[in-house]
């Protein structure tokens, strides 16, 4: 039975660029968080896409020498390659110039505008393109964005959005919904911008047309931003709201967003769903920013890292561990290639992968190729100890990691089960299953049998990271093949599911190879 809906977003992104680490990142992120929730038994819809109007977009087809329809036909492809080379398992893909979202779009505008919310005026003030975003004259820092982006002057006619209007009631939503936006260090930020007083909101342009034309009035488009928003109600079936899939998944229960894109998704896109009368997203939360080796990822540098490249080089998994491993999700982090290969070296090959191979390996050997059996031996204190960081017996550990994948503390979770795996690691040592055997053959079968539950509840633990790892080591200790790629449960982490002796266990093949260094340099081994 299902324990509850859940409706996961990544942003949809620009398709003026490739996608790179970043984009990566922040699917790679929901994705885990996807998968967890599927696993812990909800019903889960996951939303990714691309953004695919406004004046950027339409400028770089223009740099192209190609329409904007064929550019974004062809940039829109490679960001739902990236689904596949990164192993996102979303259930749907939204491109705002499909017809639903445009639908969706008009019919949110013209709800927004009969409840008296949106008005003609004009616009004079500073627009950066390449944030597609309004800036005041106070914002500006030497002339640029904050962003550093350029600015140009605009003054044209334009539909405007009473966002002044909202400042209380978002103030009040804060307040009641602390958890509305997270980090905590974003809400703050967040409640400071919004009490510091905020200006109607231009919604349209008129001095381009690649958008979505505002219902009633062609001259204009509608701002790219409260488009790309709605992109999260049309895949629900929005304007409908007797859809099956609108009753089910909105409101949202998470968008996840990087921390440049706060405002829109914290301050404009609550507004939006106000004046439209609908309801608001559960949580926001906005994740932290990479540089490459230091620097800002940027096209005239030309640094920026092609997930393709790092998946070749790494592999799908061990990419997807790293990127979440390595940073507090919520803090900046930095991508550096001596990093990624100490953390595959000693936190997969030696530690989870060394495990495995030490396990099965004597399993294959000493145990006939058959699960060990641990019964008629009594635990020692030891064994009991181990047993119990390996297993999720208790509800309230239940409740903690739920709680913590729900705010996205994936390195955390990451570390607690590399303890696992370090824990599992010494217990070999001390048990030394291979003098054991000279003692007593069940003595070391009994140790074999609670390593093999150890790496069997690691391989549970992990698939929301490495679903493809974790899949290959569940059939590893005894999983048939189909039932380890559906992905097993995580209510499955109890004593209750031990695979049972005497069940064959293929020959194990490694897992995490070592990586090393390129051009002689040492990778630290850890
Ligand atoms: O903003 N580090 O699209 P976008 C971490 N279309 N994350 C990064 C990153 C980096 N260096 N660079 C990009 C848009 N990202 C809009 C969104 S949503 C209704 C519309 C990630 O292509 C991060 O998630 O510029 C960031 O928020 C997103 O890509 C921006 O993607």
């Amino acid at each position: 039975m299902s324990k509850g809906n859940y409706y996961i977003t990544t942003p949809i992104y620009y398709v003026n660029d490739k996608p790179h680490i970043g984009h990566a990142y922040t699917s790679v992120a929901s994705d885990a968080l996807a998968r967890f929730m599927r696993l812990d038994g909800y019903d889960v819809k996951f939303l990714t896409g691309t953004d695919e109007h406004g004046q950027k977009v339409e400028k770089s087809a223009d740099k192209a020498g190609v329409s904007p329809q064929d550019f974004v036909d062809k940039v829109s492809v490679s960001f739902r390659e990236l689904t596949g080379l990164m192993n996102i398992s979303n259930d749907d893909f939204i491109r705002t110039t499909e017809q639903r979202h445009k639908q969706a779009a008009q019919a949110i505008w013209k709800k927004m505008l009969d409840a008296g919310h949106i008005y003609l005026g004009s616009y004079a003030g500073w627009y950066a393109v390449r944030d597609e975003a309004f800036y005041n004259e106070s914002e500006l820092v030497d002339g640029k964005a904050p962003t550093g982006a350029e600015v140009e002057w605009l003054e044209e006619p334009s539909y405007f959005f009473n966002l002044s209007k909202w400042q209380e009631k978002l103030l009040a939503h804060y307040e009641a919904n602390p958890d509305f936006i997270m980090p905590k260090s974003r809400y703050n930020e967040v409640v400071s911008f919004v009490k510091g007083g905020l200006h109607d909101l231009s919604v349209s342009r008129a001095s381009f047309s690649w958008g979505i034309p505002v219902p009633g009035d062609e001259k204009h488009v509608m701002y790219v931003w409260l488009d790309a928003l709605t992109n999260y109600l049309s895949a629900v079936g929005y304007p409908d709201e007797h859809a099956a899939e609108f009753k089910k998944f909105w409101p949202a229960s998470l968008h996840m967003v990087g921390k440049d894109i706060v405002r829109f998704h914290t301050v404009y896109w609550p507004a939006f769903l106000m004046a439209a009368d609908l309801p608001l997203p559960e949580r926001v939360f906005a994740h932290g920013w990479w540089t490459v080796e230091g620097e800002k990822m940027s096209k005239s540098l030309g640094n920026a890292i092609a997930p393709q490249e790092l998946v070749e080089t790494y592999g799908v998994d061990q990419t997807r561990y790293f990127l979440l491993r390595e940073v507090p999700f919520g803090s900046d982090g930095d991508f550096a290639r001596d990093r990624i290969l100490t953390v595959i070296n000693s936190e997969l090959a030696n530690n989870i992968g060394n495990l495995a191979q030490r396990t099965l390996s004597m399993i294959q050997k000493n145990c006939d190729g058959k699960m060990p059996s641990a019964e008629g031996i009594s635990p020692q204190d030891v064994d009991i100890e181990f047993l119990e960081k390996v297993y999720v017996t208790r509800e309230e550990t239940e409740r903690e990691v739920h709680k913590a994948y729900r705010e996205c503390q994936f390195n955390k979770i990451l570390s607690d089960i590399r303890e696992i795996g370090v824990a599992a690691n010494a217990y070999i040592d001390t048990k030394a299953p291979w003098k054991q055997k000279k003692e007593d053959e069940r003595l070391m079968a009994a140790t074999l049998a609670h390593l093999a539950e150890s790496i069997r509840c690691l391989a549970i633990m992990l698939q929301p990271f490495m679903p493809e790892a974790s899949a290959k080591i569940l059939v590893l200790v005894g999983y048939d093949e189909a039932r380890a790629k559906a992905g097993v449960p995580f209510s499955e982490l109890k004593p209750a599911f031990a695979i049972p002796a005497g069940t064959p266990l293929p020959v194990p093949a490694a897992l995490f190879p070592r990586i090393e260094a390129p051009e002689g340099k040492a990778a630290n081994a850890g």
